[in-house]
């Protein structure tokens, strides 16, 4: 890596290189300063225009706004800079001049919309702001990495192209694998099954999901981050207690790391880590409780399922995290394990946010004849999934698991208006480039 020294760790007499991108240029008369911003801050450069040489004079001031340049000089205290320290350049280079016409202000004192951010995402990420909220990201993946290394899982990767679905045959993308027809995977859903009933037992992937989801909303996407978890001997209590621990793990981190990314994107006041037990709040229960609110138009009966307005009402009515489990088995799909002793109620529980759902899963079908039934149940045929049901015939153990959304987690966990922002480069219904 080249020499150099990031603006943050520039102490007052040291002689130091810097680089990084021209923030913005001052020029107050007979002094200059030029603003330079790396990944760790900012620091002030200053050009006394009498003092110094007119060439190094010249090529600092002339250099456009976003420009790549390295300065060296000696570091001094200085009250009225922003960071309390500038630099006396003794050198300056353009490494990289830019177009001046640039298509968005990553000074921030223009706003700009989602659709032209996305599409220059590079000076998008050039904000504190926003760079804030992807350094927040990879901090919650580390949590939740570390949280469940704590529940002794092993992390494993899957295929993303596949021979079949398992989330409902409207949403998959299909493609052409030699010849063959493949589609690109929805969930790690048989996967994930098929190594928990190995010695393996306790798994988790975080990977690449892929939806053809038609409609354009602020909580879908085309292709997701899912963070599964799948585990022997496990009911779908335990696979709640799981999805509880990994979701207050990643407040938790955030809360202890991430203290000045809160205060760039303007929440640290707000931020909280969820408190006490997510509530578990039965399907039944929570029809009763949606409907009492009177805030839909027709009133929900048993194997309803839940729409956006009847999500967002029990959301405001419970007020924080909290799960609704014994869902009626006709909508959960396939894989979802009855109630021994009530076949119209499942295992299966969501995990949601006020706002939206974050979280499916379930206690798993494991008897290998109740699952063909099941396939036969929802229309689907059981021999193109053999290669998942035949495994179910040599020792597989109940488990249970679940399946969290990556995107879903940071847009509620930040505020983010729109899922769009929790993603580098987002795939919708009008972009798939950049
Ligand atoms: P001119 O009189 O042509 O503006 P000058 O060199 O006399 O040039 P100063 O009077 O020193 O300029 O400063 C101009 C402005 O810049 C003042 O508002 C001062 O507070 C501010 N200023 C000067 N030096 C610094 C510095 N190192 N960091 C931040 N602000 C500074
Ligand atoms: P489900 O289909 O509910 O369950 O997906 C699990 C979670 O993934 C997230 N998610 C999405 N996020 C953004 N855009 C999308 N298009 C999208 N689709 C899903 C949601 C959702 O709660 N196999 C089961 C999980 C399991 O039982 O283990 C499954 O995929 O946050």
């Amino acid at each position: 890596m080249q020499d150099r020294t990031y603006t943050a760790d520039a102490e007052p007499g040291d002689d130091v290189t810097v680089a990084g991108w021209v923030h913005e240029i001052r020029d107050l008369g007979g002094i200059a300063f030029l603003i330079l911003r790396d990944t760790s801050g900012k620091i002030q450069i200053k050009f006394e225009k009498d003092e110094m040489d007119d060439d190094l004079v010249e090529t600092g001031l002339d250099a456009s706004r976003e420009s790549v340049v390295t300065v060296s000089g000696a570091v001094e205290e200085e009250p009225r800079a922003p960071t309390g320290v500038e630099v006396t350049p003794e050198s300056v280079e353009v490494v990289a001049p830019a177009d001046p016409e640039l298509p968005l202000d990553p000074s921030g004192k223009v706003d700009a919309d989602l659709s032209t951010r996305l599409d220059n995402r590079t000076l998008d990420l050039r904000k504190e702001d926003v760079q804030s909220v992807f350094e927040i990201r990879s901090g919650v993946l580390n949590a939740v990495r570390d949280q469940f290394r704590e529940f002794d899982c092993t992390e494993i990767n899957t295929p993303k192209i596949v021979a079949t679905g398992t989330e409902g045959g409207t949403e998959l993308f299909p493609i052409t694998y030699f010849g063959e027809e493949a589609f690109m995977n929805q969930s790690p859903q048989l996967f994930k099954q098929l190594i928990a009933g190995s010695n393996v037992e306790r798994v988790f992937e975080i990977g690449p999901i892929f939806r053809a989801e038609e409609h354009n909303t602020p909580r879908h996407l085309n292709e997701a981050t899912s963070i599964d978890f799948e585990g022997a001997f496990c009911d779908h209590q335990d696979a709640m207690d799981v999805a509880e621990g990994v979701v207050k793990s990643a407040y938790e981190a955030v809360q202890e790391n991430f203290g000045d990314e809160l205060e760039a994107i303007g929440i640290a006041d707000e931020f909280e880590v969820p408190e006490g037990d997510f509530p578990r709040i039965s399907y039944e229960e929570a029809i009763e409780r949606i409907n009492a609110t009177g805030e839909l138009d027709e009133q929900l009966v048993w194997g309803d399922d839940l729409s956006t307005p009847a999500e967002e009402a029990l959301g405001q009515d419970v007020g924080g995290h909290y799960f609704i489990t014994d869902w009626p088995s006709e909508i959960k799909p396939f894989y979802i394990k009855d109630h021994d002793d009530d076949p119209e109620l499942s295992t299966g529980f969501d995990l949601m946010h006020p706002r939206m759902e974050l979280v499916s899963g379930g206690q798993r079908e494991h008897r290998h004849e109740k699952l063909i039934e099941g396939f036969e149940q929802q229309g689907l045929d059981p021999d193109q999934f053999e290669y998942y049901t035949k495994m179910f015939k040599y020792g597989m153990p109940p488990h249970a698991g679940f399946g969290l959304g990556g995107e879903r987690l940071i847009m509620t966990l930040l505020g983010l208006d729109n899922i769009r922002e929790a993603v580098l480069f987002p795939r919708d219904r009008q972009r798939l480039s950049p």
